[in-house]
């Protein structure tokens, strides 16, 4: 049974051109804001105002990887990872989105992608991961089309100046959460509650994507590209379940992979937001430029959600992760039942199960599309030790058991190229600040000091391996 197996994964074994790497992103780990011709972004912004991010904690300092870059190389090194997963910080490399290119901002992506070919490891750069310059937040930001067209600029300078020495080209990390988070229900930057902001920010955060896919191409033609999405597995629970998982799904699933992977938006999903718009911001050749073929999907998995329809309806939204609005527009009538089981320190359930469904249906729906995970992790509320040691057992456990997971589907057929925890480091959670540690190796916010926890040893060894212990 394939959920037994995910628990036992004594002596099971990665294919030999398995990728192993350790994933972040810019606003999270790096700090130095102000520093080298940065400008500011959304999440400067929204951290900076009082209410938005638990404790006021910002993103200002982080890790201070900014001034740290070669002792965290060294640590990727040291774990023995073949890749590492980075974002770009837009800002960074064009204050305000568009327009000048800010050379000190190149300059150092160049030394962190030569810094990791210099230590054997596979660059794979993300262009975006939510910290959108604020100058075109202040034109719009992904309700318009133009920030689009930002992107692709963006993207072009990004390619000529990296080049090939990109390994992997990612134009979005989780566009859900660009989308829905940052202008459905308002808990991310830049803040905004609003239905029909959030859709359009859906389609032009999708136009971005096609744009950037062929940007990268035409400056490096051959360049492998890709996309990440954290696709939600939803579990339907009675005789609604069914049909609420049908609504999630098409909103925050096949929103994003109809138009990338099959050159259209979903009639269900444009049924089910009729009340919000018409879609009439998607223009004739939108779905063209979109639909771009890619060398991989990059997939971020963490846990599952239990749904049904609400019996009362309401209107209102019960979701385990909303506040206030919903951020499923169009399904504001489905019900997100309490996890179950032990939870991480997030308040997630742990469904390894779900990332194996997860991939085996993907691979049944697109079955020639490698597959990369791209996030997976936990934050725990870690213990420091007597030794000075996290002995985090607990995200060892859960990492093992969602690699035994990944092979499960391995062996059912998906072709899954590659597996990214996140993260390397402890690093600021969004509106969470620095209270919730996703890293396996630990940051001490005091002194900026890293020491590897024990889930870093572990998975040094699994790497080294190319095979899981038992638990
Ligand atoms: O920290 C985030 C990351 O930025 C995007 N994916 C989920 C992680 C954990 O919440």
């Amino acid at each position: 049974m394939v959920g037994d197996r995910a628990e036992d994964g004594a002596g099971r074994t990665f294919p030999a051109d398995f990728t192993f790497g350790a994933a972040t992103a810019s606003y999270q780990i790096e700090g130095a804001v102000e520093e080298d011709g940065r400008g500011p972004s959304i999440w400067d912004t929204f951290s900076h105002t009082p209410g938005k991010v638990d404790r006021g904690d910002t993103g200002d300092v982080a890790d201070d990887h900014y001034h740290r870059l070669e002792e965290d190389l060294d640590l990727l090194q040291s774990l023995g990872l073949a890749a590492y997963r980075f974002s770009v910080s837009w800002s960074r490399v064009l204050p305000t989105g568009r327009g000048p290119v800010n050379q000190a901002g190149i300059d150092f992506y160049g030394r962190l992608v030569d810094g990791l070919l210099a230590r054997g490891i596979q660059p794979v750069a993300t262009l975006y991961h939510w910290d959108l310059p604020q100058a075109l937040e202040d034109e719009g930001g992904w309700t318009v089309r133009t920030t689009a067209e930002a992107f692709r600029e963006y993207a072009r300078v990004l390619a000529a100046a990296l080049g090939d020495r990109v390994h992997t080209w990612t134009t979005l990390n989780e566009p859900w959460c660009s989308a829905y988070l940052g202008y459905a229900n308002g808990v991310h930057a830049p803040g905004r509650a609003d239905p029909l902001a959030a859709l359009q920010a859906a389609h032009h955060l999708n136009l971005a994507h096609g744009m950037g896919v062929q940007a990268i191409r035409e400056a490096l033609p051959g360049a492998r590209c890709s996309v990440t999405l954290n696709l939600h597995v939803f579990r339907p629970v009675g005789d609604t379940g069914a049909e609420a998982v049908r609504r999630l799904d098409a909103v925050a699933n096949r929103v994003f992979l109809g138009p990338m992977l099959q050159g259209a938006y979903p009639d269900d999903l444009k049924a089910d937001t009729a009340a919000i718009t018409d879609w009439s911001f998607v223009r004739a050749d939108d779905l063209q430029q979109i639909h771009q073929p890619l060398d991989v999907l990059g997939v971020n998995y963490y846990s599952s959600n239990r749904v049904r329809l609400r019996p009362d309806d309401t209107g209102s939204v019960d979701s385990a992760d909303a506040v206030g609005p919903s951020p499923f527009p169009g399904a504001e009538q489905v019900q997100f039942l309490p996890p179950s089981g032990p939870l991480t320190d997030m308040g997630w359930n742990i469904d390894p199960a779900g990332l194996s469904d997860l991939l085996t249906s993907l691979a049944a729906t697109y079955p020639k599309l490698p597959l990369m995970i791209t996030e997976n992790g936990a934050a725990f509320p870690d213990r420091i030790g007597d030794d000075g040691v996290v002995h985090d057992e607990d995200r060892i456990d859960y990492v093992r058991r969602h690699l035994g997971a990944l092979l499960d589907a391995i062996d059912a057929g998906a072709d899954v190229r590659g597996y990214f925890v996140w993260s390397l480091l402890d690093n600021f959670e969004w509106a969470l600040g620095y209270g919730k540690r996703f890293g396996i190796v630990r940051v001490d916010y005091d002194t900026l000091e890293r020491t590897p926890k024990d889930s870093a040893r572990w998975y040094a060894g699994v790497v080294a391996r190319r095979a899981l212990d038992g638990p």
